[in-house]
This record gives structure tokens, sequence and C-alpha cells, in this order.
């Protein structure tokens, strides 16, 4: 295994750790992301874990809000935060609300959770830093359902139109949403071709490949200067635990204690073997 798919079997092993304690939640989605928050926080994103607020940083938004738990694991395994919180998911007084909250957990950049604002907010952000002559990042990641809200497509213009060439945007193209495929849903077709048709930057990739994910986006860097820019990612919701994957529904689930600790084991086995 590579560093990265290696930081990324670290994050998955978090993110179980923290649906253990709490015995339900957005399990699907946060793992489908996990190969993305590798990437970003072991190779793309300037940080400062000991620092959070720290201004020279790059700036994350989790749009789709409900996946707070796969970037809290992602933070924890970074040392945001001490690994203990995560037995603390979304109980009272809990600095891990289910969706993200910036006021309460050191890393999280904006508060999250009603789709689609994410986006807009991300955009604001970097077109603040760059009124202000900054040169920090901005990240969003949205998920595909959420892709159905009017108000990306605002930002997908928007975006554009002003040149915001430090906003890099990620869907998560799982293809299920909350209640069904994004096909029976509402189709989405060729995101990558959408975007591009908007004036981004767009490419598409293998989402559960965090090398893939690193230089697609590094080579976007290099090669663009002037387009935001959007990285289709081609995912499996719930990816890297089996029979999380296997199930038709995965979007809120259920877990018990033993089934959270076979999938760590299986992870943990990955790790060992490599
Ligand atoms: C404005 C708004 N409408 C509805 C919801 C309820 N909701 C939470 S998650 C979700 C589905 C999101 O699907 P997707 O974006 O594909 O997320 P993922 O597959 O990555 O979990 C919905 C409808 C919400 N959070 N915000
Ligand atoms: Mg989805």
């Amino acid at each position: 295994m590579t560093e990265l798919e290696k930081l990324a079997v670290q994050i998955r092993i978090a993110a179980m750790e923290c649906f253990k304690w709490r015995g339900f939640g957005h399990v699907g989605g946060s793992l489908s992301i996990v190969d993305t928050l590798a990437a970003l926080y072991g190779r793309l994103m300037t940080y400062d874990a000991k620092n959070p607020q720290w201004n020279g940083r790059d700036y994350l938004v989790m749009s789709k809000g409900h996946c707070g738990p796969g970037l809290y694991a992602a933070l924890a395994v970074e040392g945001f935060f001490p690994r203990e919180w995560l037995k603390t998911l979304n109980e009272p007084h809990t600095k891990l609300p289910s969706h993200c909250d910036k006021n309460l957990t050191p890393g999280i950049d904006m508060t999250t959770g009603s789709l689609g604002q994410g986006a807009s907010l991300a955009a604001g952000m970097a077109l603040g830093l760059k009124l202000d002559g900054q040169s920090n990042r901005v990240f969003c990641i949205l998920g595909d359902g959420e892709c159905d809200e009017g108000q990306v497509w605002e930002m997908v213009l928007f975006a554009a139109a002003r040149q915001l060439s430090h906003l890099t945007v990620f869907v998560d193209y799982n293809r299920k949403q909350l209640d069904g495929s994004t096909d029976d849903v509402l189709p989405l077709g060729d995101l990558r071709e959408k975007f591009a048709a908007f004036g981004w930057y767009a490419v598409e990739v293998h989402g559960n490949r965090p090398d893939e994910i690193a230089a697609a986006v590094e080579n976007g860097f290099q090669n663009n200067n002037t387009r935001p820019m959007a990285v289709i990612l081609n995912t499996t919701k719930g990816c890297g635990v089996d029979f999380i994957e296997s199930m038709e529904m995965n979007h809120h689930i259920t877990l018990t204690q033993a089934q959270a600790d076979a999938a760590i084991a299986k992870l943990e086995g990955r790790l060992l073997n490599d």
C-alpha cells in the first residue's frame, strides 16, 4: 500500500470507532469520501493540526455536512483533537455533532448540514481570500444527491464568472442519495461535462484511489490558474467495509459494536499484512 492508502485505512478505522460508540449514523457517505480526505490531509492541504485557526491554512468545507464523522476521523488521525472524542459522536455537549459545526470542532472550517449551502459558502470564502490577495486554497466536498439543489448550480456559475481558481470542489459521485439511486431520483448525467460547460477545469477520477485523486488535483494546480476546479469522484458508497458496501440502502444505518469491531479488525489486518 502507498502512504496515502495506509492513511485512508487509518481514517476508515477511526470512522468505524466513531460509529461504533453511537451505534448508528451516516456511514455510507462518510466511507465513500475517506480516500479524498486522505489525499487532502496527507498531501494536498496546508494546515497545522496544533493551530487549527492558523490563517495561513487551506480551508475545507464538508458541504455534505452529514458526513462529519468521516471528517472527524481524519482530523483525529491527524491530531487536531484527542482520539477519545470519537466516542462522543452526537451526544449531549459533544464537540462532535452529527453534522459539522465550526464553533465546536477544531479543524472544522464551516458549519454545514443544509445541503447546497456549503457550496455557496465555499465560493464566498474563496472570493473573500481572492479580494484580500491571499493564496490560501478552499476545498469543498459535495454529495451527488446534494447536486439536486439549485443553489449548487448558482455557485457553479458564480465561481467560474469570478475566476475562483483557488477553489477546488469534489463531487462524491457514489450514485446513491438518501432514499434511492441518483439515477432514479434525478439523473445527473455526465457531471464532468456539466462543470466544464459552466467554465470549470473539470476532471473525473476513481474516487476511492487516494493517489489518483491527489495526482489529478496537483496536475490541475499546475495546468490551470484561472478556472475553479471540479473533481468528479467515481466512488462506492460504504467503500472499505464489505457488508456496508453491499447494502442497497446504506445512507443512514444502525451498527452493532460487534459489527464495528469486526470491520475494524479487518481494516487493521490490511495494515498488518502490508
Ligand atoms: C436542504 C436539505 N434537504 C434535505 C436534507 C436531508 N438529507 C440529508 S443527507 C441527504 C441525501 C444526500 O445525498 P448525497 O448528497 O448523495 O450524500 P451521500 O451519498 O454522500 O451521503 C438528504 C436528502 C438536508 N440535509 N438538507
Ligand atoms: Mg450520494
